[in-house]
């Protein structure tokens, strides 16, 4: 069967500041908490760091000439929070703003849309010493941070995502501890997640007070595509406990205007919830004009029957990035794996937005963020043959207009990564891009994914697979 793309359909690729960047010293820019994070020995594989990254900061032009030749429609990047408000409070940095400045005319040159993401976890590290996203005072700079951006991009920028899966900042930042800036606090987590929204809420504020009113504002979340193991009572539960942390938590103030109850009383234990203050529903409620989903595989729950530990992130972390979940087992889903050990499973991604279609009726959305890492490895001639990805790819763009054809309203699709980079804790250790980067010489070359993409932005369908 030929499916077509609905007209106007966003084909992109997306990327990270910290994680492509690199020029971590230059302009005004200050260390973010993962500056501080990845150079604390011990905390990435391989001691790996972001001071180099991609070295994208130096090779911008080359970078949008490359998104163009594979004929991408749109590119989502993210602002280094450090380098245009060097420390997170006060005016901005002309250096800072001149480089995406620079991209987005780039971008514009090219046909190419661009789509912002102001906070894609590089917090100021001069914020999380005055006590990071655990304190309510984080959310107010972020709005002033997001109107500063605004008012120096908002004449070319439409599409606007405030923050980029709110949960890893969160949970794996300030609960398991595995991602910047590294704290273990069930309670911080709790704290942090919900200055995460408040963040969200005042942003979205302070984006619409600055820019024209064609602009759009977003966030990308990470929703947890959770099935429990069996239809006992206590799987279901225990999918439940694991479905309010890792999205009610956030749906529920974005789209109902409330936390879940079931959440209070799941994590009363930790806290009585008395940081959200009145009014700050409100701010978060009624914000978001279109909804970005970030997805890579789904996870499988099931009642811990014999104390069976928590699995943090698949990563060292031994704490748990879930608190108030405890009696909950992950268990391996089945079927093919990628090289992170996740597994492969596109249903995954068609129930997420047909749910989304059900609970946020009218909303769009989009696939912020989809793909896959394998040991990629050019051939004798320098050639990268990724068929496993092009694999991938197919099976969840598939997903997606399966979705398309049940209803959903999906705007658009941005595969990760344009190009390999930082990949957080696993350092340079794993491969996500449609672009295989040689690290020694920053060499760039096309994988056979991003010919195969190209070919399907180009034609706005699915060839036979
Ligand atoms: C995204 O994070 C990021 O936005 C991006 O920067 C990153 O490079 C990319 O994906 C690839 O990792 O149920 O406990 O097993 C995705 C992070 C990974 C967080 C899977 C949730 C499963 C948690 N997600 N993880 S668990």
């Amino acid at each position: 069967m030929t499916v077509n793309f609905p007209p106007g359909f966003l084909w992109g690729a997306a990327t990270a500041a910290y994680q492509i960047e690199g020029a971590a010293d230059e302009g005004d820019r200050t260390p973010s908490i993962w500056d501080t994070f990845s150079r604390t020995p011990g905390k990435v594989l391989g001691g790996d760091t972001g001071d180099t990254a991609t070295d994208h900061y130096h090779r911008r032009s080359e970078d949008v000439r490359l998104m163009a030749e594979l004929g991408l429609g749109a590119y989502r990047f993210s602002v280094s929070w450090p380098r245009v408000q060097p420390t997170g409070r006060g005016p901005a940095s002309r250096a800072g703003l001149d480089f995406y400045r620079a991209l987005v005319d780039d971008l514009l040159d090219h046909g190419i849309t661009p789509v912002l993401t102001l906070y894609h976890w590089d917090l100021p590290q001069e914020l999380e010493s005055a006590g990071g996203w655990p304190e309510r005072g984080t959310a107010h700079r972020f709005a002033d941070y997001a109107h500063l951006v605004a008012k120096a991009l908002g004449d070319r920028v439409e599409l606007w995502t405030t923050l980029n899966e709110p949960w890893c900042s969160a949970f794996l930042g300030y609960g398991s501890g595995v991602h910047a800036p590294g704290r273990t606090s069930d309670l911080a987590a709790l704290r942090a997640a919900h200055h995460l929204n408040l963040a969200h809420g005042l942003g979205a504020q302070a984006l619409r007070a600055a820019l024209p009113s064609r602009a759009r504002i977003s966030v990308a979340l990470n929703p947890a595509a959770v099935r429990a193991r069996t239809d006992a009572p206590g799987d279901l539960d225990a999918r439940r406990r694991i479905d309010a942390l890792a999205t009610r938590i956030f749906t529920g103030p974005l789209l109902d205007g409330a936390y879940p109850a079931d959440l209070l009383a799941d994590t009363a234990r930790i806290t009585d919830w008395s940081f959200v203050h009145s009014g700050d529903l409100d701010a978060i409620g009624h914000s978001l004009d279109a909804l970005g989903i970030n997805y890579y595989a789904p996870s499988l729950v099931a009642a811990a029957t014999d104390n069976a530990p928590l699995r943090a992130d698949g990563h060292g972390g031994e704490r748990s990035p879930w608190p108030g979940a405890e009696g909950v087992a992950f268990h391996r889903p089945p079927g093919k794996r990628t090289a992170m050990d996740w597994s492969v499973d596109p249903t995954g991604l068609h129930d997420l937005l047909m749910r989304f279609t059900r609970e946020a009726p009218g909303l769009p959305l989009m696939v912020t963020e989809n793909g896959a890492a394998y040991d990629d490895k050019p051939d004798g001639s320098g050639a990268v043959h990724d068929p496993e990805r092009i694999a991938y790819l197919h099976a969840h763009l598939d997903a997606v207009r399966r979705a398309i054809a049940d209803g959903a309203d999906v705007r658009g699709y941005f595969l990760w990564s344009l190009m390999d980079n930082f990949e957080w804790a696993y350092g340079y250790s794993k491969r996500f891009g449609a672009v295989y980067v040689d690290y020694a010489t920053q060499a760039r070359t096309l994988k056979s994914s991003a010919r195969w993409y190209a070919q399907v932005v180009r034609t706005g369908q699915l060839p036979p697979y």
